[in-house]
Parts: structure tokens; C-alpha cells; sequence
């Protein structure tokens, strides 16, 4: 009887266990439910090598309960010496190759994938050489940094992507090593402050918001350093990108406690914080702070949040992070000024709401790739690549 219901309290664990992981299937957060091409096959190598494992698990379950009840000792044996056997070639050629077959039917789709995943090669399609969207993102004590290569525009917190193409991702870290790991899109890659970049890419292939973490232990707010990836069609993105492109950051803006509060951003703030295009600073880049899912990443976007997060820097929201040493002191009324300046930005018509609106808008994007601002700038770029590399050569010599 009192094996009947330890069996039974077996059972029921195993079923709350059940409960709890199908938890885990959300689509913006989980690797279970991929929605994009790397996510999906990670979990095609996930379902193979558990097939595999329940395949031994189940051969040698079967031999071990055969021959528990093939060979007990039954009444009457009790004085009885089976065969003793020693040494069997068959035996031994069997369960040396049938693992080698096994690991070699997971090494291979292993090895190929672990090269796939990360390919940052051009792709090449009927019509030839695609363009190709470049991001280069730094990771920071804790928050996340995105500009985009050759289109002149820079954001922190949440990456827009298009949802017809691989963007292709160049990662570095200012600081620790972290990690980039957007779940349901593509595995995780690690953000190195060494100086290597690492490279890989990544696609959704339907709208939506994304949830991102970091997967690097980098210090106490580390399970606070989450990012959103917003995926819209290629029309909205195209829109996106003109609109992030034409940001004017002095523009004044219509309500009057908002243009107050733009006062006191740029007489407290902007040592830390950009809007605009100006490049990476100590802190996010504010300028479509209106349009934000979340405020640092992770707390729920409202008035309250945001005046909690600034008068008190983010102490105890997310602790250790480099906004606490910022030495200002604001009036309450300065507080509510500068939330409502930094509610106010929003520059463009395509927000996370257009992720989740199902409205596909095409385009081939060419727009952006051929104009002469683009050529230009990544003229600039490449001239600031190459003194970059010779700076590195010499530094290495
Ligand atoms: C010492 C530099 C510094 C100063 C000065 C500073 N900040 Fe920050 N701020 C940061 C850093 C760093 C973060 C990122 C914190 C994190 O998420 O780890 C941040 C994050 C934020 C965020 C969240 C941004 C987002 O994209 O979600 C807001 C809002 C913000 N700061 C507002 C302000 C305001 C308003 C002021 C001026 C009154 C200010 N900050 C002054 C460094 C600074
Ligand atoms: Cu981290």
C-alpha cells in the first residue's frame, strides 16, 4: 500500500511538473515556441537528440527488465551456477557501434548548425546578392545599444527589424562579457569587451515584440538587462528608419511642461543620455523614449514608474547600475517636466503597436541602401574602420 502511493506522489510531480513547463511556452520568451529561423532549428537539434536519448533510454529499460525477469533466481535454483560467459564479439562490436552511430547521427546536424547559425556571409538569391541589414550592438552594464550600419540611426533598449530578411548583428561589450539571447529567434551569442567582435543573425518571421535577455552573469542587475526586439513588415521598418533618421532634437516640444522638461533634461541628463543620432554615451539613447515597451528594459511603461526611476536612479529598480552616480536633485515639479518631455518623444508613426497591428506593408527596402547619405556614411565608415584596424595593428605590435 505504501508503494501504491509513493507511485502515486511520483505521478502527481510529474504532472505539476508538466503543468509548469507548459508554462514555458510563450510566444514572445520561449525557445520551445521558435519564431524565426535559428530558434527553430535549435529546436529541431533539441527534438533529435532527446529521440536519440529516449531511444537508448527505452532499449536499455527494455533489456534491463528482460533480463531482471528472465534470469531471477526462481524456487528450487537455489544452489544453481548459470553459464558463466566471458567475452562476446558480437556483443562488444554491437554496443561499441551503435554509439558511434548515435553521436554521429548528432554531430553532424550538430556541427552544421553551429556554423549555420551564426553564417554572416551575403546572402545570394535569384536576382542576386541581397542587401544587407547590418547592426552593430553594444551591450552595457545593463542595458542594450543598436546602430544601424549606414543608415544613420541609432536606438537603445528595442531593435526594429524587418520580418522579410536576416539582420545581420556585429556584437561588442563596453564593459563585462554579456550575451545576447533573443529566445523564440535565434540561440545566444556572446558580447565580448576584449575587442573581437562576434557575428551572427538573426529573423522573425511574423510581426511581433520579442523579449531579449542577457545570458551572461554581468553583475547585480544582470536578470534586469532584458531588451525587446520589434518586428515589423518591410514597409513599416522603411518608415521607421526615415523617421528615426529625421529627429530633430531641438525641436521644442507643443505642451509646455514638456518643453520645460526639455530644459531640465539638458541641463541634468544629457552628459549621459543622447537623443538624436549623437553616438553611444554612458547612458540609452532617449529618442523615441515615447514609443518604449518598457522603461530600462523592465518595468511596466507608466507616468509613476518613470518619475520613481528618475528621482530615485534606479536604486533599488535595478541596483548597481551607473545612473545612481548621475549627481542631480530635482524639484518634484522638474520630475514631472521631464517624465512628461521624455514621454513626449515620440518621432515615429511606426511603434511596437504596429508589431502586433497585422497590417503587412511591403517593401523591397532598396530605399535605404541606395541613397547617397548611405554611400556616404559608410564611406565614412569604412575610413573609420581601416584607422580603427591599423590602430589595432600597431597596439598589437
Ligand atoms: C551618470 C550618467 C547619467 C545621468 C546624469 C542620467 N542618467 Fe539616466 N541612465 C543612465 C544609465 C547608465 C542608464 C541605464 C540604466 C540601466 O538600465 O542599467 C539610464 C537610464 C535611464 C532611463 C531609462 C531609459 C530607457 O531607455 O529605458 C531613463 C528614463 C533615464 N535614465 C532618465 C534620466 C533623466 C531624466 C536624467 C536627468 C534628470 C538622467 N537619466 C540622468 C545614466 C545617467
Ligand atoms: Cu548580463
Amino acid at each position: 500500500m505504501k508503494g501504491l502511493t509513493s507511485k502515486f506522489k511520483a505521478v502527481g510531480a510529474l504532472m505539476t511538473l508538466a503543468l509548469i513547463l507548459s508554462g514555458c511556452g510563450e510566444e514572445f520568451l520561449s525557445a520551445l515556441r521558435p519564431q524565426g529561423q535559428g530558434a527553430s532549428d535549435i529546436l529541431s537539434l533539441m527534438i533529435l537528440s532527446i529521440a536519440v536519448m529516449m531511444f537508448v533510454f527505452v532499449v536499455v529499460m527494455v533489456i534491463y527488465v528482460f533480463v531482471i525477469l528472465k534470469f531471477r533466481q526462481k524456487k528450487g535454483q537455489e544452489d544453481f551456477i548459470p553459464e558463466q560467459v566471458e567475452g562476446s564479439h558480437t556483443l562488444e562490436t554491437l554496443w561499441t557501434v551503435v554509439p558511434i552511430f548515435l553521436i554521429l547521427i548528432l554531430a553532424v546536424p550538430t556541427v552544421q548548425y553551429t556554423f549555420s547559425l551564426v553564417d554572416t556571409s551575403p546572402q545570394v538569391s535569384a536576382e542576386g546578392e541581397e542587401d544587407q541589414i547590418w547592426i552593430n550592438v553594444t551591450g552595457k552594464q545593463y542595458w542594450w545599444h543598436f546602430e544601424y550600419d549606414g543608415m544613420d540611426v541609432t536606438t537603445s533598449q528595442e531593435l526594429y527589424i524587418p520580418t522579410d530578411r536576416r539582420v545581420f548583428l556585429s556584437l561588442h561589450s563596453e564593459d563585462v562579457i554579456h550575451s545576447f539571447w533573443v529566445p523564440t529567434l535565434q540561440g545566444k551569442i556572446d558580447v565580448n569587451p576584449t575587442g573581437n567582435r562576434n557575428e551572427i543573425w538573426i529573423d522573425a518571421e511574423k510581426e511581433g515584440v520579442y523579449w531579449g535577455k542577457c545570458a551572461e552573469f554581468c553583475g547585480p542587475s544582470h536578470s534586469l538587462m532584458d531588451f525587446k526586439v520589434v518586428a515589423v513588415s518591410p514597409g513599416e521598418f522603411e518608415q521607421w528608419v526615415k523617421d528615426m533618421r529625421n529627429i530633430d532634437p531641438e525641436a521644442t516640444p507643443e505642451s509646455e511642461v514638456a518643453a520645460a522638461g526639455q530644459e531640465v533634461f539638458a541641463n541634468n541628463c544629457m552628459s549621459c543620455h543622447a537623443n538624436g543620432t549623437s553616438p553611444n554615451k554612458i547612458g540609452p539613447n532617449v529618442s523615441n523614449f515615447g514609443d518604449r515597451e518598457r522603461i530600462a528594459g523592465v518595468l511596466e511603461y507608466n507616468k509613476e514608474n518613470l518619475i520613481e526611476w528618475i528621482e530615485t536612479k534606479g536604486k533599488d529598480m535595478k541596483p548597481g547600475n551607473l545612473m545612481t552616480s548621475a549627481a542631480y536633485d530635482l524639484s518634484d515639479e522638474e520630475l514631472e517636466q521631464v517624465a512628461e518631455y521624455l514621454m513626449s518623444l515620440s518621432p515615429s508613426e511606426i511603434t511596437p503597436e504596429n508589431a502586433n497591428d497585422n497590417e503587412y506593408i511591403e517593401s523591397d527596402l532598396s530605399d535605404l541602401f541606395v541613397d547617397e547619405e548611405k554611400d556616404e556614411s559608410s564611406q565614412e565608415k569604412s575610413e573609420e574602420e581601416s584607422e580603427e584596424d591599423s590602430e589595432e595593428d600597431s597596439d598589437s605590435n
